[in-house]
């Protein structure tokens, strides 16, 4: 059955595809975004991240990703949610969420991404994913998050945050 509901998953058996990491450096009432260019979520305003590589750990990809995407090195990471997608032709994609009040370097243009600093009240919503809206002013207010989401393409059918 394909899945379009929260209630037609067993999360309890559930699977992701893959796993990946998102990171927002959130600093003086800012947050850093980029408009990215390739991968899944093209064309969307997102934080950096990325697909976790095998035998590394969520904090290593998280890092590398920034590195990769915007040539710096967040600094104080910590845990800020987790977010489980599944998409209705059964991919599947378990996101690991971390905020960095600090980074190094100067944040730079790559193949990958296009740097964005936005106002904390001036998330641009309409340009990310339909789901950002639900659990990043969480993230914003410094406070822990966990969802659940049912994707046809880009479009939400259904979620569950607690
Ligand atoms: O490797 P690639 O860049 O394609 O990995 C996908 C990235 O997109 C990864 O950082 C996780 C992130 N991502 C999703 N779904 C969603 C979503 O609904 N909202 C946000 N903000 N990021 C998402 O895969």
């Amino acid at each position: 059955m394909v899945p379009r509901r929260i209630s037609d998953i067993d999360w309890a058996r559930w699977k992701a595809t893959d796993l990946a990491t998102l990171v927002f450096v959130h600093r003086d009432e800012r947050l850093l975004l980029i408009h990215k260019k390739r991968g899944l979520g093209a064309g969307k305003i997102n934080g950096p991240g990325g697909r976790v590589e095998p035998g590394e750990t969520l904090e290593a990809c998280a890092v590398r990703e920034v590195q990769e995407e915007l040539r710096i090195t967040p600094k104080n990471l910590e845990k800020a949610g987790e977010l489980l997608f599944q998409f209705v032709d059964g991919y599947a994609i378990h996101v690991h969420v971390f905020s960095a009040t600090d980074f190094e370097g100067t944040p730079t243009e790559t193949p990958e991404a296009i740097p964005i600093w936005v106002d904390d009240d001036r998330v641009p919503y309409e340009e990310m994913w339909e789901d950002d809206r639900i659990w990043l002013p969480r993230l914003i207010a410094g406070a822990p998050f966990a969802g659940r989401f049912i994707f046809d393409a880009d479009v939400m059918l259904d979620h569950e945050l607690w």
